[in-house]
């Protein structure tokens, strides 16, 4: 085991290693106040924000790189791998993308030439720094009888936006891994939407490596079994999968209760068992799974703190608010040392 961090406390990704990448989901305050964590810990990084669209493509001629940049750098002084979140989504993507000047909506050319003069332009500018890609998110919806999500995407271009969007990824670049990314991605029913989705494109033939599984999962749910059957179905793709986006909230996702400043004893003791079982079972997986990013570093900030209650603290990481392993930590570092 490489006990090479700080006393006695090993490196969280090296305890991996053989398995799978580690990540974190940072943002230009983390790299800073968890810099030292951070670079300890993790062996890959992906920006939580900085590189999606209004991020980064405000106005029709503006680029705004230097937050991204400073993430890129972040990874690349601490030798870390990094991954790309994200080229089309409906949430934070600017306005102006889907307009003409006077407001009205574009043609499904002009919009597919903007989408694909911003990939070239992102994908090309972290070409050394980002092998993989989360091309596509989100665009299966959650309720049962309809697939696709209803978006300025598909109104605009219909569902062919898909498609182009990694055809454009990987001519930007070849070497690429590309990812479709989804949540909610073990429920059996969006699963196999999902499923349906991928397997379309690859029987289009388009350029598409990995399914992207976020693990916005809690103590409660989802089951085990779900999980495991998600990930081989996925598999079964023959493509590559990660989890990109692992957090494991306190709260069941309908509980609304804002009455905590600070977690349970027994909520801390059901995480760490809960997460035990969690990586027994990717690690059963480590020949399809190459990659376990955390949306996040430690539970002193979480987008959880702000969804899908506005201001209730969650405490969802293997690391707590002081940047101290949790006992969540040590359930799936001791599990390594077992075997
Ligand atoms: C994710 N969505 C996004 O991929 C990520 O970019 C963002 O920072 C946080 C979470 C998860 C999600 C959602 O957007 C809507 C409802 C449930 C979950």
């Amino acid at each position: 085991m490489g006990n090479s961090a700080n006393g006695n406390v090993p490196k969280l990704y090296e305890a991996f290693k053989g398995f799978f990448d580690i990540g974190a989901a940072v943002n230009s305050r983390t790299i800073i106040q968890a810099g030292d964590l951070i670079a300890n810990h993790y062996n890959s990084l992906t920006a939580e924000n900085e590189m999606k669209f209004v991020s980064v493509h405000p106005a029709e001629d503006t680029y705004t790189f230097e937050e991204a940049d400073k993430i890129a750098a972040f990874a690349s002084k601490n030798g870390m791998k990094m991954r790309g979140h994200t080229l089309v989504w409906h949430n934070q993507t600017s306005d102006w993308l889907f307009q003409e000047d006077d407001g009205s909506p574009v043609s499904r050319d002009k919009l597919l030439a903007r989408l694909k003069s911003h990939i070239e332009t992102v994908v090309n500018r972290y070409k050394e720094d980002i092998y993989a890609w989360d091309v596509v998110n989100e665009v299966i919806t959650d309720e049962e009888s309809v697939a696709l999500r209803s978006t300025k995407w598909l109104d605009i271009a219909g569902p062919s936006y898909i498609a182009k969007a990694f055809e454009y990824a990987h001519e930007a670049d070849p070497k690429a891994l590309l990812f479709y990314n989804d949540y909610n991605e073990s429920n059996p029913l969006k699963r196999d939407k999902i499923y349906n989705l991928v397997k379309s494109l690859l029987d289009q033939g388009v350029p598409i490596h990995g399914v992207g599984l976020q693990a916005h999962w809690n103590l409660y749910d989802p089951g085990l079994n779900d999980i495991r059957a998600a990930i081989e179905k996925y598999a079964s793709l023959g493509l590559r999968l990660q989890l990109t986006e692992l957090d494991v909230s306190v709260f069941r996702f309908d509980d609304k209760r804002e009455d905590l400043v600070a977690p349970t004893e027994e909520m801390m003791e059901n995480q760490a068992g809960r997460y035990e079982s969690l990586f027994n079972l990717l690690r059963e997986y480590r020949d399809s799974i190459d990659a376990v990013t955390f949306w996040g570093a430690a539970d002193d900030y979480t987008w959880l703190n702000d969804f899908p209650v506005r201001g209730r603290k969650n405490w969802p990481f293997l690391f707590d608010e002081n940047h101290k392993p949790k006992d969540s930590f040590w359930s799936v570092v001791n599990q390594n040392s077992k075997r």
